[in-house]
């Protein structure tokens, strides 16, 4: 019935999917309240500091508790601390959104959640948005309507920064999505994702039939395929936004951004986050195309030989051979990504990842089966807030996947 989301401006189930006017649901902007509305009894609102490392160390121990689990409890999330400072702290990043709830007492952190700004454009409107992640409550005071007031709380102060609409994700099913994307997963070390209960053994098959199946080169095919370097930047950006173009839903990146997301930096701290590869034309020298992915650690719950699944997750890519006209266009891209993402593949196995995740979004479906990946049980559900647009089919992308 969702008594919280109805009274929100987010599209209704019972609307159509098609709508006549795109724009801002609620238009007028009201005085936004100075003050949060007043937590429960022994709680207290905090700004968090996330150049702070203690601070940042609190959201991670909290997350890494109580994020994001599979429907049967048998995997949660494990965000690493360097992923974190990537994943809310972009270019523009504001303190003020990043939001806590903390014990009185004890100063222990309950809940979080956080947004960082970023430009969209959803269909033919550029649209100044915060995208809204990490929201998570300790274990212990789930179910108590804590949720909405963090939500309605990072509203106001969104608001107060003068950002009137969001995007967000959740595999929940709320009112209403604009898009939903589904899990495909691809083996690279099938044995260990069969011993921790990700891979059944399908009935037919056998153990090592399965390993044969997934079995990869050890050198990648793609001439001029090199790691991305700060040079890139200004050729990754024009790619990358030209091709991002193509879609109805997608970030808005300028250089800075396209750094920050997709360059890795060395620190000699923490765990490395960003893989990105560039194919340089070994001839004129150009970029033609690049593609992506992260680090992102799953903690398996109660098994005894393995305590952790490394999960590497398709970013952004792009190719040159995306723009190409004609009848053929379509199957020479076809055969452009999955030679791509089978180096892609290639790389991960050479870092040991153990499985190489990938939604249904942008080109994907050109590759996703070629490449021996399989669909999971979960579903991405994509949600705007104070925004009317009409139900968009697949193509939408965004860093709020991560
Ligand atoms: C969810 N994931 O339906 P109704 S994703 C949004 N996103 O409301 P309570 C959610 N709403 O149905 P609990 C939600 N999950 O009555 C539940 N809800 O209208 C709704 N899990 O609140 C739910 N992280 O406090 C219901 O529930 C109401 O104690 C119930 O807390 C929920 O980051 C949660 O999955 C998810 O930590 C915090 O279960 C908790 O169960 C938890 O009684 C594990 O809440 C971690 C987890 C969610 C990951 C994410 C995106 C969040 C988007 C939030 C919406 C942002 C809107 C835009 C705001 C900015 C606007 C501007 C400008
Ligand atoms: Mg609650």
């Amino acid at each position: 019935s969702y008594k919280f989301w109805s009274t929100q401006p987010v599209a209704r189930f019972d609307e159509p999917d098609k709508v006549d006017t795109d724009g801002e649901i609620q238009k007028e902007h009201g005085p936004v309240p100075e003050n949060p509305s007043p937590l429960l009894n022994g709680f207290e609102w905090v700004t968090l500091d996330l150049t702070d490392g203690q601070q940042m160390h609190e959201v991670y121990e909290l997350l890494t508790g109580h994020y994001v689990e599979d429907s049967e409890a048998m995997f949660r999330f494990n965000y690493s601390a360097s992923f974190l400072e990537w994943a809310v702290k972009s270019p523009g990043w504001l303190k003020n959104w990043h939001v806590g709830v903390r014990v009185v007492g004890s100063k222990k952190l309950v809940a979080f959640i956080s947004g960082i700004p970023t430009t969209l454009k959803i269909r033919n409107h550029t649209v100044k948005t915060s995208e809204i992640n990490f929201l998570c409550i300790h274990k212990k005071l789930r179910s108590k309507r804590l949720a909405p007031v963090l939500i309605k709380e990072i509203t106001r102060r969104c608001n107060q920064d003068g950002v009137w609409s969001a995007i967000y994700t959740a595999g929940v099913l709320l009112p209403k999505p604009v898009s939903t994307c589904r899990y495909f997963h691809r083996s690279l070390d099938w044995l260990k994702l069969y011993e921790v209960g990700f891979s059944p053994l399908p009935i037919k098959s056998t153990k090592q039939r399965q390993i044969s199946k997934y079995a990869l080169p050890s050198k990648t095919a793609t001439a001029g395929l090199r790691e991305m370097e700060e040079k890139d930047i200004p050729e990754v950006g024009d790619l990358l936004r030209r091709y991002l173009d193509k879609f109805d839903l997608a970030p808005v990146y300028d250089d800075a951004e396209v750094s920050h997301w997709l360059l890795h930096k060395e620190t000699g701290k923490g765990e490395r986050v960003i893989w990105t590869y560039v194919v340089e034309d070994p001839k004129t020298h150009k970029i033609t195309d690049f593609f992506s992915f992260y680090l992102l650690e799953s903690a398996v719950i109660g098994n005894n030989k393995h305590k952790s699944i490394r999960a590497a997750y398709l970013f952004y890519y792009a190719s040159e051979t995306a723009f190409e006209e004609g009848p053929d266009a379509r199957k020479h891209l076809k055969v452009r990504l999955n030679s791509l993402m089978n180096d892609a593949l290639i790389l991960a196995k050479s870092y040991k990842f153990d499985v190489f995740n990938a939604l249904t979004l942008l080109d994907n479906t050109l590759f996703l089966e070629e490449q021996k990946f399989g669909p999971g049980d979960g579903q991405l559900h994509y949600y705007l807030f104070n925004w009317r647009t009409g139900a968009i089919a697949g193509g939408i992308t965004s860093s709020n996947d991560i």
